[in-house]
């Protein structure tokens, strides 16, 4: 493990009745530290599934044989990304595979070798729909949130299903043993309603149930080494009454995150984003909290120079932490590759001052 996870503060003095007790910071406290104190350098680069296939290799989709640590990013600027996210949908069913047929054996080896490496490491979810036995996005049933709290006729499959969550996030250990640290962001892009726990599928009271009830399950099993991500949509039109109502609270999030796509003209978007990160990196000021944009992109770099022409100014006016594109699936790609138009954009998104990839936060 690398040094400076010993070096950041790891201990706090506090003084209680005139004792002094040394207090040591959990994992995902020196996590946040390490977060706010790179952050003052500049903004991380992320990529989701990085390491598990690329624009034109098909990784773990051709099985389990896919070479560790190939990556779309690093053939494209010689340097990993330094922000990692991977997905556990599918992980509650049991099954061997994520939703986008990803090994979960291969998840967890590549999250561990990316924190080995001093990376940091983000995960997800997109749980099937506990009801209708559908996908995270089978919205056709607006009772499935009550149907897992307490009383619900879900409620006790959805016991195993965080046991299951649980179970996975307990194997992630460094080689000492050592719990790894991670940004952990369920129940995102709750302000859209395009997932069964989005905004027109449950009531304020219900998403606060179904936050609490999985972090606290989370907590029950001890699991300090998660930092909390609250991670609304693009939404461009927050007040704070609004962002307040599903909120999960203070003492229960570090970092707020946004996920951000243009899926639209290049005006709506940065006019949406613009209002977002203006709202947003005031609220977390104000509640000391961290900011990224925990998803974002382009889909299929249909502009070559997008991300240093439009995504970069906009967000290098405000404490953005990372950046996370979606994940480079051939039908469906976010980052670079080495031979698409857009490489020679992400040379130049790596070479600007303020942009940090692996070799950067890792020295
Ligand atoms: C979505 C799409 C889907 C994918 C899901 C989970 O945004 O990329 O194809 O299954 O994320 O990774």
């Amino acid at each position: 493990m690398k040094s400076y996870i010993y070096t950041i503060g790891i201990t706090l003095l506090i003084s209680a009745c005139g004792q002094k007790t040394i207090v040591e910071k959990t994992i995902g406290e020196q996590l946040a530290d390490r977060l706010q104190s790179l952050q003052q350098k500049g903004i991380m680069m992320g990529h989701q599934d990085d390491p598990m296939y690329g624009v034109a290799w098909p990784g773990t989709y051709a099985g389990d044989s896919a070479e560790l640590g190939k990556s779309d990013v690093l053939e494209t600027v010689g340097d990993y990304p330094a922000v990692m996210g991977f997905d556990l949908g599918g992980i509650e069913m049991g099954d061997a595979k994520n939703l986008d047929s990803v090994p979960f054996t291969r998840i967890h080896d590549e999250l561990i070798a990316h924190h080995e490496r001093g990376g940091i490491v983000t995960l997800s979810w997109h749980p099937r729909n506990p009801l209708t036995g559908g996908t995270a996005w089978d919205t056709k049933d607006s009772t499935v949130v009550k149907s897992i709290l307490e009383g619900g006729s879900q409620h006790e499959k959805f016991q195993t299903w965080m046991k299951r969550v649980g179970d996975f996030v307990e194997m992630l250990k460094d080689k000492d043993g050592q719990p790894v640290p991670i940004i952990f962001r369920p129940w995102h892009e709750n302000n859209g309603s395009w997932f069964w726990w989005g905004q027109l599928l449950c009531t304020d009271d219900e998403f606060h149930g179904l936050w609490n009830m999985l972090q606290d399950y989370m907590n029950s099993r001890g699991f300090d080494n998660l930092l909390w991500s609250y991670s609304p949509n693009l939404d461009g039109g927050w007040t704070e009454e609004r962002f307040l109502q599903r909120y999960p609270g203070n003492d229960r999030v570090t970092l707020i995150g946004e996920d951000a796509y243009q899926w639209g003209t290049e005006e709506d978007f940065k006019n949406a984003l613009v209002a977002d990160l203006t709202f947003l990196s005031d609220f977390a000021k104000k509640n000391g909290k961290q900011l990224a944009m925990t998803e974002c992109g382009l889909k299929n770099m249909t502009d070559s120079t997008w991300w240093t022409r439009v995504l970069l100014p906009v967000m290098e006016q405000y404490p953005v932490s990372y950046f996370l594109l979606w994940r480079n699936y051939k039908e469906e790609y976010f980052g670079p590759s080495p031979d698409l138009p857009c490489a020679a954009d992400f040379k130049k998104l790596y070479e600007a001052k303020n942009t940090m990839f692996l070799k950067e936060i890792s020295k």
